[in-house]
């Protein structure tokens, strides 16, 4: 029963140390390595080459190291197996660290201040709105997007997100589908998403959706934080929007191409925050924890936790 580690992007040596010691009586091997295929019970996936899990005879069930399972959903050859991916309070925690983190940055203007004390000028001219004040709406309802919006809530801005289907949550103005969208934008002053990639949500953050945040907010402008996935944003379309000023500022955790190419103009864009896909990492000890877990629920016959719907796309 041996656990095959298929990860890149990452350090497979730090996974496969760490997975040894969860589970002592298992072979931990990775591509690349010696393994006989048919002795593959499990795979731990980030991001493997499309491909790379055919011809495993045994596979039982595959975890993604993440929360989002586009990076594995896009092999045409995916075993049909279950797929479970990350729902775990550390990387949990850790979004809403970021964005609380950009909200309150946003907020407080902390950018420019940033660049004052670069020019050493003691200037304060504006009015400095409360959290009251600024209107948070959060593309996501899932579990990230659930657990960020109530710390924002309890830092004092105003909540409201938007989901696929119709949902009900205490003190959160709930938005859903296409039609609910406009009116969603309409009313949100930073705009944070935290949607999963799938056919419907891929380029979703465009021009058009862009223009249509609140341009009356007190923070002068709109702000888009991105943590999702950047196959649902178009580049292009924030910075001409941040030239035109529809846009006043854009966090980005998450880009079309990763890592961000050096020719990207976003580097250097003086309005733009680029972080290098790290909102939430995915921590060994904690998801392997987890996943340890998740193999002996699925050996004791209990249905898998957080179980991906294949045909949904998350
Ligand atoms: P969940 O599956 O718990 O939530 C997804 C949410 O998105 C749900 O509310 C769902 O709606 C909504 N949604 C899906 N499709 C659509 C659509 N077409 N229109 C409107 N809403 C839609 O995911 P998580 O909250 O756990 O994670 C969200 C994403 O965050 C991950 O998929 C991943 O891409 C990203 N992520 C990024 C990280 C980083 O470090 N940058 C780290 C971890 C995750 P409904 O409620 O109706 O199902
Ligand atoms: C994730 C990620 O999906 O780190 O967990 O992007």
């Amino acid at each position: 029963m041996s656990v095959l580690l298929a990860i890149t992007g990452w350090d497979v040596d730090h996974w496969q140390e760490r997975f040894r010691r969860l589970l002592p009586n298992r072979t931990i091997v990775a591509l690349g390595q010696d393994y006989d295929p048919a002795d593959i019970h499990y795979v731990m996936s980030w991001k493997h080459p499309p491909g790379s899990l055919q011809n495993l005879p045994n596979l039982k069930a595959i975890f993604s190291l993440g929360a989002g399972v586009d990076h594995l959903l896009h092999d045409p050859a995916l075993p049909h197996v279950p797929v479970a991916r990350v729902v775990d309070p550390d990387l949990t925690a850790r979004m809403s660290e970021y964005i609380v983190l950009h909200c309150l940055s946003a907020l407080r203007q902390q950018k420019r201040y940033q660049e004052q004390q670069r020019q050493k000028l003691w200037f304060d001219d504006r009015d400095q709105p409360a959290a009251s004040d600024v209107r948070v709406g959060v593309m996501g309802l899932g579990v990230l997007g659930q657990d960020a919006l109530g710390k924002l809530r309890m830092m004092g801005f105003q909540v409201s997100g938007w989901s696929r289907t119709p949902r009900q949550l205490d003190s959160i103005r709930c938005f859903a589908g296409d039609e609910g969208l406009p009116d969603f934008l309409a009313q949100t002053d930073i705009l944070v998403v935290l949607l999963p990639l799938t056919q419907d949500t891929r380029g979703l953050i465009k021009a058009d959706l862009l223009r249509g945040l609140a341009q009356d907010g007190a923070l002068g402008g709109p702000v888009l934080i991105n943590a999702g996935r950047g196959g649902l944003q178009s580049e292009a379309d924030i910075l001409t929007c941040l030239a035109e000023g529809s846009l006043m500022e854009a966090v980005l955790d998450v880009f079309e191409t990763e890592p961000l190419p050096e020719t990207s103009p976003l580097w250097t864009h003086p309005a733009v925050t680029v972080t290098p896909h790290n909102a939430a990492m995915s921590a060994p000890d904690a998801i392997g924890k987890l996943v340890v877990e998740q193999i002996a629920r699925f050996e004791r016959g209990e249905a898998l936790l957080h179980q991906v719907e294949i045909a949904r796309g998350y």
